[in-house]
């Protein structure tokens, strides 16, 4: 991160992937987030795989994980990087929660809270979803999914028998 960088910021983000080799995608993606001048990742989960929730019945199994970042740029600014780097690793949205290289969503940044369409903060199915919490249980136990509460609080109320450790290759 530059010298110069202006105030600092946290955001954790999940990651997401079901084509072309999910568990490269993910790597890849990390890399690329650790690349960015302005970003600094501090913690990476595990990566998970786990069952698709909702779109097409026959979509492939995800691999999941999430990141902790430390950043100097706003919200919309880590969200236009974010997507980027969905764009660089192929990401064509068609079909909703439908099969995709990437999804980086960002789960919440500091405690901002919104409710605009384009970026809603904290994500608002981020607390109902085993495959964000379980990862993100790992690096941020504690923080607090505005009303929902606590990550590791949200996560004891989720069946998680669809998630497992991604096998070693
Ligand atoms: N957007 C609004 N808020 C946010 C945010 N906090 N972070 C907007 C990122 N983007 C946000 O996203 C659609 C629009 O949401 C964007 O234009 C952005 O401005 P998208 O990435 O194009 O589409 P999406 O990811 O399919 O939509 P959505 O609704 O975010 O999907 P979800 O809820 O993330 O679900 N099953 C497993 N096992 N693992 C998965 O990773 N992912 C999904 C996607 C479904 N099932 C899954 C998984
Ligand atoms: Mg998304």
């Amino acid at each position: 991160m530059s010298a110069s960088a202006g105030p600092q910021h946290v955001a954790w983000l999940s990651l997401g992937s079901n084509l072309e080799c999910p568990d490269q995608q993910i790597r890849t993606a990390s890399r690329a987030l650790a690349a960015e001048t302005r970003i600094r990742v501090l913690a990476i989960s595990s990566l998970y795989r786990t069952a698709p929730v909702g779109g097409p019945a026959d979509q492939p199994m995800f691999c999941n994980a999430a990141l902790a970042v430390a950043t100097d740029l706003g919200p919309y600014e880590l969200l236009a990087v974010c997507q980027a780097i969905e764009a660089a690793q192929g990401r064509v949205r068609d079909v909703r929660w439908g099969p995709r290289t990437l999804d980086i969503d960002i789960i919440a940044f500091d405690t901002h809270a919104s409710s605009a369409a384009r970026l809603t903060l904290p994500h608002p199915r981020a607390a109902e979803r085993a495959f964000v919490l379980v990862p993100l249980a790992e690096i941020a136990p504690a923080l607090t999914l505005g009303g929902h509460g606590r990550v590791v609080d949200c996560l004891a109320g989720q069946d998680t028998g669809d998630i497992e450790p991604w096998p070693a290759s």
